[in-house]
């Protein structure tokens, strides 16, 4: 793409003059330089603001408990970050293939989008949404499309922590925005907020029993595990594994 590019130099002398420089060079030429920054470069940074959180339960359990809950064939297309890390290694755990989720790896606020898609090519199948508060509000304006072209097989959860945990916690607007009232006036047919295991459970099962599309909104606390990996297969695997797996069972 022709951008100008460096790595940063670790010392902070020799980093200070390499970002002296590419700003004069970017004002002169009214062009973008990029900068590589390697991993280990800066050290942990202590966050300035933190959102207030006292959800009873965490995003890795709730999402645990819906993927109990909601039938083996559901197809399952899960944000970017460590909810999609966290659901990988739970099937690895439960000893199922990961052919039933695809895992929206980079593209953050996009996966509703990618599953309304699929939802509408399978009306029979249930399409989940597995989304995080910052990705959700990134591209919010993906929800009017589902409200209103309205797949009944559609099922949005909302994983709302208030933060981008998954980069490091910074707040979100998560916790000041009426998630289930937005979800309605865009056409959803069920919208709701919960926080409990029980409620969950319930909330899915009146959810499965109606037509959607429906949003859940699970209010979670802030926290992963320091020891969560990593998918061990490409995004490619992934894909190629999650079409056959849909066009397996027909529509
Ligand atoms: C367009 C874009 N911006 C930023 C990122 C980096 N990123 C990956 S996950 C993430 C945070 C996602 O936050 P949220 O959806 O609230 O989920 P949480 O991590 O809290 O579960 C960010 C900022 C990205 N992948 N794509």
């Amino acid at each position: 793409m022709e951008i100008p590019w460096l790595v940063l130099p670790e010392n902070d002398e020799e980093a200070k003059s390499a970002i002296d420089s590419i700003i004069d060079s970017c004002k002169k030429t009214s062009k973008p330089h990029a900068i590589v920054i390697k991993k280990g470069t800066f050290g942990s940074y202590k966050l300035q603001k933190k959102v207030p959180n006292e959800n009873p339960v965490c995003r890795e359990e709730a999402m645990k408990c819906v993927v109990d809950s909601i039938p083996s064939d559901s197809i399952i297309v899960s944000t970017t970050g460590k909810l999609s890390r966290e659901l990988y290694e739970y099937r690895d755990e439960k000893g199922q293939a990961h052919e039933a989720d695809f895992l929206t790896v980079g593209s953050m606020g996009h996966s509703s989008s990618i599953a309304l898609g699929i939802a509408l090519a399978k009306p029979n199948r249930k399409v989940f949404c597995f989304d995080g508060d910052g990705a959700f509000i990134m591209h919010m304006g993906a929800i009017s499309n589902i409200g209103n072209l309205a797949p009944k097989n559609f099922v949005h959860i909302l994983f709302n922590n208030g933060a981008h945990e998954s980069v490091g916690g910074q707040p979100t607007l998560g916790f000041n925005i009426n998630v289930p009232e937005i979800a309605k006036a865009c056409g959803y047919k069920n919208a709701v907020t919960v926080s409990y295991i029980g409620e969950i459970k319930s909330t899915l099962k009146n959810v499965l029993d109606s037509e959607g599309p429906s949003l859940i909104e699970i209010k979670v606390g802030i926290k992963s595990r320091e020891d969560l990996g990593r998918p061990k297969t490409t995004p490619i695997e992934n894909k190629e594994a999650f079409m056959n797996f849909i066009e397996s069972y027909g529509n």
